[in-house]
């Protein structure tokens, strides 16, 4: 039997008690979260940490950090320039987390493949390369409320820029998309469809493949925000039909500044550069320059070199424990949370039930703005979110101006999930007492 775990190209110390639960694909918890230091750190008041912010940004395993620790130590330069032993070695590690990332979402090349500084970076690219050059007057973009800003926000630009309109998918009464409707959104003129994998807010998993059907019928592309799908579970871009799929480093046990743009050979091969200077030219003349073929037309200057690699161990990190195990561990927690937050009095769940979303819960307690929810969380130790979360037109939607967001990852616990609740219930005798 082979052993999947590679600690040549993962960084340090895969403990074989870690290794052998991913052999057998059992799922100890209390084992990955030895790979996680920070989970260990007792916070300023001297709490445990129990971090529920995970839609946010993941914590980062011993094998990431060991991983960018030995490109700064062992073999930094820049990559694709110097004719020296650094820079082959960082090029060729580059370029092999360029081909885990491919990997990983089933792309069928490498040069679909673009580092960008994340997912806001990678639609933004779309947004102008693709948008600003195909877009024309009359032209329709099938979007929807429940959007994060960044998957938002650049298509009312480009609608802007070119004249083009912004259509949107309807939500039902929870928040998730509505797709009663949709072969009649979808016209001729409808140029592209965006949407996310999975809600930042309602963690509803959204039908991408089925949207990317019905969207092909009409001959529109389809562009995922996979900013919160990725750290869930597998992605198939070809299986699923997706023209575009953007996400980020640091939401899936990566580094921050790197994130992904894959985008289909032929669609790339006509997309104009957003950013111009070294690194993207074939050829440059006093007056005008040619463009070298993607990836590196879109790569302009020095990448997030290190970030990329260290996103490469993640990648590795997640696929030698296995999908199936963490998303079985994922919908449990999710469901327990979603179970004991439906019991408490006052709380309310945003979204849908929770066998049809991921890690993530939003709600609202009755009388407790979420930020002092949070607050309040925060001095039992538990880390969350509250806010808007970037997703205005949602909570405008849902008639309310904020939530409370807890979101769980492959180290949470279902003891965390008990002091999630207890820490709530603290809370409301808190307001209570007040
Ligand atoms: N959501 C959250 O707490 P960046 O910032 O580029 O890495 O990711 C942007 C982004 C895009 N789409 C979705 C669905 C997201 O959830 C995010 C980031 C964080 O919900 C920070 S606002």
């Amino acid at each position: 039997m082979t052993i999947p775990l590679n600690p040549e190209t993962c960084g340090v110390d895969f403990s074989p008690e870690r290794a052998a639960a991913a052999l057998e694909r059992r799922f100890d918890v209390e084992c990955i979260r030895r790979d996680f230091p920070i989970l260990h750190k007792p916070l300023p008041n001297g709490k445990p940490l129990v971090y529920l912010d995970n839609a946010a940004t993941t914590q980062k395993p011993r094998q990431v950090i060991g991983k960018i620790v030995e490109c700064y130590e062992n073999y930094n330069a820049n990559v694709h320039r110097g004719i020296h032993a650094l820079g082959d070695r960082v090029t060729t590690e580059l370029e092999s987390a360029r081909e885990k990332v491919r990997a990983f979402i089933g792309a069928g090349d490498i040069e679909e493949i673009i580092f960008t500084a994340g997912t806001t970076a990678s639609i933004n690219l779309v947004a102008v390369g693709w948008g600003r050059r195909f877009l024309t007057t009359g032209d329709e973009l099938l979007v929807n409320e429940a959007e994060h800003h960044a998957n938002l926000v650049p298509w009312q630009q480009a609608a802007q820029a070119t004249g083009a309109r912004l259509k949107f998918i309807p939500l039902a009464a929870n928040g998730t998309l509505d797709l009663t409707a949709l072969d009649e959104l979808l016209t001729p003129r409808t140029k592209l469809v965006a949407l996310s994998g999975m809600s930042n807010v309602t963690g509803a998993v959204n039908p991408v493949r089925e949207v990317a059907v019905r969207a092909k019928a009409r001959g529109a592309l389809v562009l995922v925000d996979a900013a919160q799908s990725a750290a869930h579970g597998g992605i198939d871009v070809r299986n699923a039909g997706i023209d575009f799929l953007a996400f980020s480093g640091h939401k899936l046990f990566g580094p921050t500044g790197v994130g992904v743009l894959y985008g289909r050979r032929e669609l790339l091969a006509e997309m104009e550069p957003m950013q111009f200077g070294g690194n993207m030219i074939r050829r440059v003349r006093r007056e005008s320059s040619d463009f070298a073929d993607p990836p590196a037309r879109f790569e302009a200057g020095t990448l997030p070199i290190v970030e990329a690699i260290g996103l490469g161990a993640a990648i590795d990190y997640v696929t030698a424990i296995g999908w199936d195990a963490i998303v079985a561990h994922e919908r449990a927690l999710t469901a327990q949370a979603w179970g004991q937050l439906s019991q408490l009095p006052g709380l309310k769940i945003i979204g849908p039930g929770a066998e049809q979303r991921g890690g993530i819960i939003s709600f609202t307690v009755e009388g407790i703005h979420p930020h002092d929810m949070a607050e309040l969380l925060d001095r039992c130790g538990v880390a969350v979110r509250a806010g808007h979360h970037c997703t205005m037109p949602l909570h405008a939607a849902l008639h309310i101006s904020a939530s409370t967001r807890a979101s769980f990852s492959l180290y949470n616990t279902s003891a965390e999930v008990d002091a999630l609740c207890a820490a709530i219930e603290y809370a409301r005798q808190v307001f209570r007492r007040g």
